[in-house]
């Protein structure tokens, strides 16, 4: 192995040493741990340490890294107390997660590092987040994103590069190429001959590491970023490697031929390193004996600390209350002077004036710049608040989810602008796995609004008119608005903003343009979690949100006889169950329109919470309108069949009659 060519020097080289010695000497407990069944999967990265390690010590502590499941040399180079990451291990609750997640998933802002979730691929956008952040607050820091050769296939690989090359962003891309992804070698994975190829599809430099040798790690990863710095932009590195176990400790390596293994062992980056050391006269047996005794040391000590920790004894009310972060709105009350404007105004004025008061807000989406998004939201924004903050988006959903929570990491917060709520479909994974679950996990808020033009009755058929409320509201940690009025939408759009935790802000299309309301003029704030009572009857209860409001509105406009509580849910997650319940209480009788289709709604979840809290209030079967068991279809009669809205007037008298 080739160490002449890189100078390095000699404090460095041995701190490099120690670096690698340290991650190799835990696993090897780890594995004996493991055998004992005293902590949960292992994924080694034995063999690997020289890239952990030569890209954390090239980097500085206030840089971010975002590692994977086989750097372990990340943290310990980063100096994390073993006994934390020990306890993090074993499920226990001063490690890193309480328990909640295991192994590497999990992120410290105390040491600038932000783990992995399982998906792997969406990270890589996080990074993107995270560096716009520094670009945007003109720090001239790198961030440093792991991913392994297989992980690369993924979408979010593809996006992740596309926007930060797009956006000039300082972002390391370190691919370890180790040879296979779980038993999938690398040429069942991709085609081209290197990873590094793929730079110059993405405009982008890329060069090729031997991610064996720990001083060409160190040194040319120093170098890239020292200029990263002075002159930001992404570079993706491969570094060529080989996995030396299996993809986890169960797994085996019975798939390896034996002679790959042989060649690679002979490249061992701590052994080779160590010989190179010793030649040099910078290592002698004595000299290791002695560093290999004080990390021993360190590791038994932090390993009893951790295995005397007590058992974590779970409390249902502590888990409850920590999937989302506290938020105690301010609220601001509307000034008196209002305008008449419609929903679409509203939103706009909400938007506008939360970018005014929080100069940390970034907007980002398709076409929302100068183009001013497709239903002209951010119409003039780009001239009141510059290009950096309301950006222009390839389209690239799941990237741009990713890189918003990786904008709140960094300190900022953001506003997505989905095109149209669909497309949410290509952004999904980060917002069920990444964003909700960021602060149960590990206490790292998102504090994202994702806006989600929505919904039918438009003709715009299956993939243009969904409201698709449903697969959010089911996911712990997400918090769903859906206002019907445009008062409420400016109140409830500025509330989600200031709200730290990730916000799904449904916008009914149909209702963008054709209804107006006297809105204040000024900021103001509404709380998210209540219901709008808009009319009070004794007869029976109607709950509904969005287009549904409105379908209601009209029935009971035509039929003045029935005496009905209109109940406007106004937000969805929270959900106002107190307001649901004293109304049937007082009403008897409960009907819930939806314009999803039915299966799986909102509106099966409050009849069952209202049979289970309410049974003996209710005179009647609590009935659920929600559209056809279809996709939602373009025809306008088509459409008009398959909506909730043409069979709701029959329903709600039907429920009267009973
Ligand atoms: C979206 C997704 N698909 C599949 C998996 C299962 N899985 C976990 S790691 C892995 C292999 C990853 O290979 P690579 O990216 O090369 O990293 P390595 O494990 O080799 O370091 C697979 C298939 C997953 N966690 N997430």
């Amino acid at each position: 192995m080739n160490y002449t060519d890189f100078k390095v020097a000699d404090d460095i080289k041995l701190k490099l040493y120690k670096s690698m010695l340290k991650p190799r000497m835990i696993e090897e407990k780890m594995l004996i741990l493991l055998r004992q069944g005293k902590i949960s999967k292992w994924f080694s990265g034995i063999g690997q340490e020289a890239i952990s390690v030569g890209v954390t010590t090239a980097l500085s502590s206030d840089e971010y890294i975002l590692p994977m499941h086989r750097n372990l040399g990340v943290f310990t180079a980063r100096e994390i107390p073993l006994c934390r990451l020990f306890a993090q291990w074993q499920g226990k609750a001063s490690g890193f997660t309480q328990g909640r997640d295991r192994s590497f998933h999990f992120g410290t802002q105390d040491y600038k590092i932000v783990g992995m979730i399982s998906h792997l691929g969406p990270q890589l956008g996080v990074a993107d987040g995270i560096a716009l952040a520094h670009k945007l607050k003109y720090e001239k820091n790198v961030t440093a994103v792991f991913t392994g050769e297989g992980a690369t296939s993924e979408g979010d690989f593809h996006e992740a590069l596309n926007v930060a090359s797009v956006w000039n962003l300082p972002v390391l891309f370190c691919v370890e190429n180790n040879g296979y992804g779980l038993s999938t070698p690398t040429n069942e994975q991709f085609k081209c001959e290197h990873i590094a190829d793929k730079g110059v599809g993405y405009g982008m430099e890329s060069h090729i590491i031997d991610g064996n040798n720990i001083l060409e790690v160190y040194y040319k990863v120093s170098e890239l970023v020292r200029d990263m710095r002075i002159n930001p932009r992404p570079i993706l590195l491969e570094f060529k490697t080989f996995r030396m176990r299996g993809h986890e400790e169960a797994s085996g390596t019975k798939y390896v031929p034996q002679e790959l293994l042989d060649v690679w062992a002979e490249k061992d980056p701590l052994e080779n390193f160590t010989q190179y050391l010793i030649s040099e006269r910078l290592l002698t047996e004595n000299s290791i004996a002695t560093y290999k005794e004080e990390i021993q040391v360190e590791i038994d000590e932090n390993l009893k600390l951790a295995l005397e920790e007590e058992a974590i004894i779970p409390d249902q009310s502590k888990e409850l209350s920590e999937v989302y972060q506290n938020f105690d709105l301010v609220k601001i009350e509307p000034g008196n002077s209002v305008n008449n404007i419609r929903l679409v105004d509203a939103i706009s004025e909400g938007l506008r004036q939360s970018m005014q008061k929080f100069d940390n807000l970034v907007i980002m989406g398709q076409d929302v710049a100068e183009y001013g998004g497709v239903f002209k939201i951010t119409e003039g924004f780009v001239n009141e608040f510059g290009k950096e903050r309301v950006r222009n988006t390839p389209i690239c959903e799941s990237a741009i989810v990713s890189a918003a929570m990786g904008l709140s990491i960094n300190g900022m917060k953001a506003v997505m602008e989905m095109q149209f709520a669909d497309f949410a479909s290509s952004g999904f994974n980060p917002i069920v796995n990444y964003l909700a679950k960021s602060y149960y996990r590990w206490g790292e808020k998102a504090d994202v609004v994702i806006r989600m033009p929505c919904g039918g009755g438009v003709s715009a058929g299956p993939f243009h008119s969904q409201t698709n409320e449903a697969w959010f509201t089911k996911t712990p940690g997400l918090k769903v608005v859906y206002p019907a009025f445009p008062y409420d939408a400016k109140g409830l759009l500025t509330t989600a903003i200031e709200d730290p935790n990730p916000v799904l802000f449904f916008e009914h299309k149909g209702l963008y343009r054709s209804l107006y309301q006297d809105v204040p003029a000024d900021y103001y704030t509404l709380p998210l979690g209540k219901a709008s009572l808009l009319k009070q009857g004794d007869q029976i209860t109607i709950v509904t949100y969005g287009a549904g409001v409105h379908w209601a509105l009209e029935t009971l406009e035509k039929n003045t006889d029935i005496r009905a509580d209109l109940l406007d849910l106004r937000s969805l997650q929270p959900l106002d169950t107190i307001a649901i319940y004293e109304s049937v209480q007082r009403t008897g009788k409960l009907i819930i329109l939806q314009e999803d289709s039915l299966f799986g709604g909102i509106a099966s979840d409050i009849s069952a919470m209202v049979m289970e809290n309410c049974f003996q209030y209710l005179d009647g079967p609590i009935k659920r309108v929600g559209s056809l068991e279809t996709p939602i279809p373009f025809n306008t009669k088509l459409e008009e069949q398959y909506l909730s809205k043409s069979r709701f007037e029959s329903e709600l008298k039907e429920l009267i009659a009973y």
